[in-house]
């Protein structure tokens, strides 16, 4: 019978006070190294408070492990294991800023090989991080002191430990989803899942995911290629001959225009033009109306996904986290084979959608970030350095860029919450009953004049005769939690047609050979990598692209979401119903069969490709099917 005299005699007593002091210090060291060493940017009382709680599962799990599996002296190798890893993500976070990941494990390895800079890296009061494991080791082996003697934890209180660290990990996690929901799913930066549920868990959390990722990996193989190589090959449309090579040799600027969506275009706002120098630009090159983004969780990253690959992003979690070890054959690499130099310009944190990892996957030479920006507390605002010095910073990096390049640019003012500086505010608020909307207007005519500024300097610039300009939206701003004040505004109810048609997001080409112009085909994101590969006339031999050039006039006309639904040039597909895709009006069902069916045999398609990783496999299996080819044209 279990006896609650007996769990609190002395010498219980005095192992409960040794188990809650070894928690304590170890807790109290990770508090110190995640508040004081760590900028994870708390901006609140209750992210405090969750940063100050998470570590505490983490630990219970980490000890409960190590008396498990070894009583006493497996609690002392974890405290040590604990404390070793710890300290390498301080010296990773001292030289990246940011946390070690499995297939950043190689960049640690650098670190050893730093040489003279390991010393930077390194401070003197470090000491005090093993000041801890120091006392313990003398305490144990030196000292040794009776109490500490008889201190011998047995293996299944490890297992309550580790037990009891599920509901605690469970409690962090539901308190960390009242400042960001979906969390783990959405996985937007390291520092923020570290911020919210502590260094030790992000470890566990980051084996889980690429024993996942390895696993699917591991279970593919070269013949799940071919289905897809089939599909894109029946699929594949010619791009328009007229456009190949118009810009042949120039730099492009693709450029990602924060949360924009189309309905700003031409629109107002108490008789004021939300986005007045766009609306004139547009007439200068070629414009799309009918163009879509097509992103999931991944948001912006999701669109850079397309943009440079040309498939799918995922439906769960960004490609950009769980799929940057991939083999991909990106524009960047493609259009390097062409001497073009590429480079991303974004004045975030590089550690964002993880592109600090995933550009040199897709084999950027060059990643511009907020460390590389002049960013001041006055030039900034919101998230971040404001467009308007975003973009006058990054026209001086262009300027010393050695030429052709292929840069992005990506701004960030225009971003949810959207608030700006009383000075920065051109036009009043919008009146509808969202505050979000009404904000929104704003930060987007700020975004328009940021906008103008860049363009203006940049077509003095000497870069501009040699440049084609791609502006695009990169996702909606407004979300459908918004819709009525979205009625309230456009002056129509918004149903799910409605609601999909706002998903469009404006595009513009510009540059010599590209004739002004409206151009209503139907596209998406994933048309962009065709499109301007066409433009420079550079033939691109990866066939595992969905997109299809949007000049063209046998184009396939189709936009595929995420979610499976559909636009196409007679219908919308959403979520099983049916409309005509120019008058909105719901028809039949059976009319948006087919195009449901495409959508989701194509997006399957994509995910397996990139849950096989099977562009590894794209050279060997290109050889075999020609050879295969040539055999049955002998025969
Ligand atoms: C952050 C920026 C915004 O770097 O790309 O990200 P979002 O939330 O729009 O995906
Ligand atoms: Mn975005």
């Amino acid at each position: 019978m279990f006896k609650i005299d007996k769990l609190f005699n002395k010498d219980n007593r005095s192992k409960w006070f040794i188990y809650a002091a070894v928690i304590a210090i170890f807790w109290i060291k990770m508090y110190i190294i995640q508040g004081s060493i760590f900028t994870l940017g708390v901006e609140n009382a209750n992210e405090a408070a969750i940063l100050a709680f998470n570590p505490l599962s983490s630990i219970l799990l980490l000890f409960g492990i190590g008396i498990l599996l070894a009583g006493r002296r497996g609690l002392l190798v974890t405290y040590i294991i604990g404390s070793v890893v710890l300290y390498v993500n301080v010296l990773f976070y001292r030289e990246y800023s940011d946390f070690v990941t499995i297939p950043m494990l190689g960049q640690v390895a650098n670190l050893a090989g730093l040489g003279g800079s390991i010393t930077n890296i390194l401070s003197v009061t470090d000491i005090f991080l093993f000041v801890d494991v120091l006392a313990a080791v003398f305490l144990l082996f030196y000292l040794k002191p009776a109490r500490f003697q008889r201190f011998m934890p047995k293996r299944r209180e490890g297992l309550v430990l580790a037990i009891v660290a599920i509901p605690l990990f469970l409690v962090n996690l539901a308190w960390a989803e009242t400042e960001r929901t979906d969390l783990l799913e959405r996985a937007f930066d390291r520092n923020m899942l570290v911020k919210y549920i502590g260094v030790i868990n992000f470890h566990v959390y980051d084996i889980v995911l690429q024993g996942q990722t390895e696993m699917k990996k591991t279970f593919a193989d070269s013949n799940e290629l071919v289905p897809a190589l089939n599909y894109l090959n029946e699929k594949k449309s010619e791009p328009n001959s007229e456009m190949t090579g118009v810009a042949e040799g120039k730099n492009v600027i693709a450029l990602s225009l924060e949360s924009t969506q189309t309905f700003v275009v031409d629109n107002k706002l108490n008789g004021k033009e939300l986005t007045p120098y766009f609306n004139d630009l547009k007439e200068e090159g070629a414009y799309f109306s009918n163009f879509y983004h097509q992103v999931k969780q991944g948001r912006t990253s999701d669109s850079e996904f397309m943009l440079d690959n040309s498939m799918y992003g995922l439906n769960r979690g960004a490609a950009f986290f769980t799929h940057s070890g991939n083999e991909y054959e990106a524009t960047p690499e493609v259009l390097g084979e062409h001497g073009y130099t590429s480079t991303n310009m974004h004045a975030n944190d590089k550690t964002f959608w993880n592109r600090n990892v995933m550009y040199d996957s897709l084999g950027y030479d060059e990643f511009y970030s907020k460390e590389d920006y002049d960013v001041t507390e006055e030039k900034s605002y919101g998230w971040g350095y404001l467009d308007e010095y975003f973009f006058m910073d990054s026209l001086d990096k262009m300027e010393n860029l050695e030429q052709p390049f292929y840069n992005k640019m990506i701004t960030l003012t225009n971003h949810h919450p959207f608030t700006l500086p009383e000075d920065k505010k051109y036009i009043e608020e919008g009146e509808t009953s969202s505050g979000t909307l009404n904000r929104f207007f704003q930060t987007i005519r700020y975004q328009d004049e940021a906008l103008k500024q860049f363009v203006e300097e940049f077509k003095k610039s000497d870069l501009y005769d040699d440049t084609i300009l791609v502006i695009y939206g990169d996702h909606f701003g407004i979300s459908e939690n918004h819709q009525e004040a979205m009625g309230q505004y456009l002056d129509k109810d918004i149903n799910e047609y409605e609601q999909f048609q706002l998903q469009r997001v404006p595009l513009l080409m510009i540059g010599e050979g590209i004739e002004p112009q409206k151009n209503d085909t139907v596209g998406g994101q994933i048309d962009l990598r065709p499109t301007i590969m066409n433009l420079l006339g550079v033939e691109d031999d990866n066939p595992v692209q969905f997109g299809h050039d949007l000049f063209s006039e046998d184009r396939r006309q189709m936009m595929i979401t995420r979610d499976g639904d559909f636009a196409n040039e007679e219908y919308v597909g959403v979520k099983g119903m049916c409309y005509d895709r120019e008058t909105g009006e719901e028809i039949e069902e059976e009319a948006c069969k087919p195009g449901f069916e495409t959508a989701e045999e194509e997006l399957a398609i994509s995910d397996s490709i990139i849950y096989g990783d099977l562009l590894r496999y794209l050279d060997e299996t290109e050889m075999i099917e020609e050879e295969k080819d040539d055999t049955s044209e002998q025969e």
